[in-house]
Parts: C-alpha cells; structure tokens; sequence
C-alpha cells in the first residue's frame, strides 16, 4: 500500500514538472541563495526582458527576492506557478 501510494506521488510529481508551464520560484534558483538573478529568470522565463527584470527588482539591488517574485505575479509581469 504505501508503495503504491508513493509511485503514485512520484508520477503526479513528474507530470506535473512536465506540464508546467512556468517554474517555481525555488527551481529558478539555481545557486538556492533564496534570490533570483537576471540570469536565472531568464533560464525559466526567457520572456522576461532585461527591462521587465528590472521593473520587477523593486527595490534595484539586482536581484528579485520571493517578496519581488510574489508581487510581480500579482502584476502578471511573471506567469504563475503550476
Ligand atoms: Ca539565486
Ligand atoms: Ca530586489
């Protein structure tokens, strides 16, 4: 039972990552500091401008926090997750 219960989780896990549109936040970050770099947006989302970065970097320290992220989703500047 809880093998199957697994391999179902696994394979709703795995479809999910392949019908996905967009990235979670946490998968953007490459390097796992918690912060996106221009470079890392634009690995998941290469949409994203260098422009529409930095109109989404609030507060122009370069780097898009999950605060910066959550609000340009609110703004639709970044698709939504899942
Ligand atoms: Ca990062
Ligand atoms: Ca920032």
């Amino acid at each position: 039972m809880t093998k199957q219960i697994l391999t179902a989780v696994a394979f709703a896990a795995t479809a999910a990552t392949a019908a996905l549109p967009a990235f979670a936040a946490e998968e953007a970050d490459v390097n796992g500091d918690g912060m996106l770099t221009v470079s890392e947006v634009q690995a998941v989302w290469p949409e994203v401008s260098t422009d529409g970065f930095m109109s989404m970097d609030t507060d122009g320290d370069g780097l898009l926090s999950e605060e910066e992220v959550a609000d340009a989703r609110e703004l639709g500047s970044l698709p939504e997750e899942g």
